[in-house]
């Protein structure tokens, strides 16, 4: 029994978020997600997220390949979640290629390939930009 955990404010969701989840989910038998919260996505983006950590949790939670959604306040709590959900694997995209690699010790860490030109800030200029 392998479980799994993966984080991301997945804001304005996409398939981008979904190809992520599926992979990860693909590599045990069950997925816990750290959703970012609304404070943690303003001190790193200096931003909101456009939809709110309820409802993001609740799109998460929705995916019939996710099994437990929490709301992760902290990067620096990476260690306390994975110790906390028992995770065996962290999940990240290759954007954060080696940022996490300091949980080793507790967790093997497997960083998969983003999928291509898709992202939520991509999203939100080409919705700005139609008149
Ligand atoms: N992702 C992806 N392909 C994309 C866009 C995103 O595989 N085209 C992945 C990211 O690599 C990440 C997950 O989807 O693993 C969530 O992405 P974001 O919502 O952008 O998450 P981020 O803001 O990077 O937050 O503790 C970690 C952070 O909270 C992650």
């Amino acid at each position: 029994m392998k479980r799994i955990i993966t984080f991301g404010t997945f804001d304005v969701f996409h398939v981008g978020h979904i190809n992520i989840l599926e992979r990860a989910a693909a590599l045990g038998d069950f997925l816990i997600v750290g959703v970012s919260s609304d404070k943690l996505n303003f001190s790193k983006k200096n931003r909101y997220p456009i939809y709110n950590e309820d409802d993001r949790k609740k799109i998460i939670s929705s995916m019939k390949f996710v099994d437990e959604v929490f709301l992760e306040e902290s990067l620096e709590l990476k260690l306390e979640y994975i110790k906390k959900y028992n995770a065996d694997i962290l999940v990240m995209g290759d954007d954060w290629e080696g940022r996490f690699d300091w949980v080793k010790p507790a967790c093997k860490v497997i960083y998969l390939p983003r999928t291509p030109s898709i992202s939520t800030t991509e999203i939100i200029e080409v919705v700005k930009a139609i008149k």
